[in-house]
């Protein structure tokens, strides 16, 4: 996959798993920013092998005239069992887009790792990859790619934004302890 993401968040690594993965106010306001609407998701729960999953709905905006202005999308995250709380989180995320053309030949796969640094320190780490579920080729490919890789840094790099917003924010609150 592609590094999309790599920065140091001054909050410990507990906070910035609640933060992206339960549902905080963080992530209600950052989808009202990205205009995704109609959210719903599970519950984490355990499956068979150990690892919590849970299912995100929403619609995403696209306003782009080719592709569409909507499209709903699911999300299925998985956070690894060899994730410690506080240290380690590992979240892996694919995303479906079902509205827009090709729908049923890719999906996005995202991987998330969080990592202490220090008490009050830690790490984000987004990887991202296009794949392909059915034989693709061609011009088609390549828009797929193309605008997949565009939409995906774009949400990632404003993901990075706020979370410093977010940060910000907290550590004024808390004054310099
Ligand atoms: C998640 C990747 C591709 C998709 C989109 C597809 C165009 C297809 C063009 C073909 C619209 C929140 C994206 C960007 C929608 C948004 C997805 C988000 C940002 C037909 C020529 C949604 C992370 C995420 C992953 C993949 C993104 C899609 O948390 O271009």
């Amino acid at each position: 996959g592609r590094l999309y993401l790599n920065k140091v968040f001054h909050m410990s690594a507990s906070k910035l798993f609640e933060l992206l993965f339960t549902d905080s106010s963080f992530t209600q306001r950052f989808m009202e920013i990205r205009s995704i609407t109609n959210p719903s998701s599970t519950a984490w729960q355990k499956d068979d092998s150990g690892n919590d999953k849970r299912v995100l709905s929403y619609t995403i905006a696209i306003n782009n005239p080719l592709i569409g202005k909507f499209s709903t999308a699911t999300e299925n995250q998985t956070l690894s069992k060899e994730s410690r709380e506080g240290q380690y989180y590992r979240v892996d995320a694919v995303v479906h887009t079902h509205d827009v053309p090709y729908h049923d030949h890719f999906y996005t796969q995202n991987r998330y790792y969080i990592i202490r640094v220090s008490k009050r320190k830690c790490r984000l780490r987004v990887y991202s990859d296009v794949k392909y579920s059915k034989p693709t080729f061609g011009l088609i490919k390549t828009f797929i790619t193309k605008n997949s890789w565009t939409g995906i840094e774009d949400y990632f790099r404003q993901l990075e934004a706020e979370l410093l917003e977010e940060e910000s924010e907290m550590n004024q609150a808390v004054g310099e302890s």
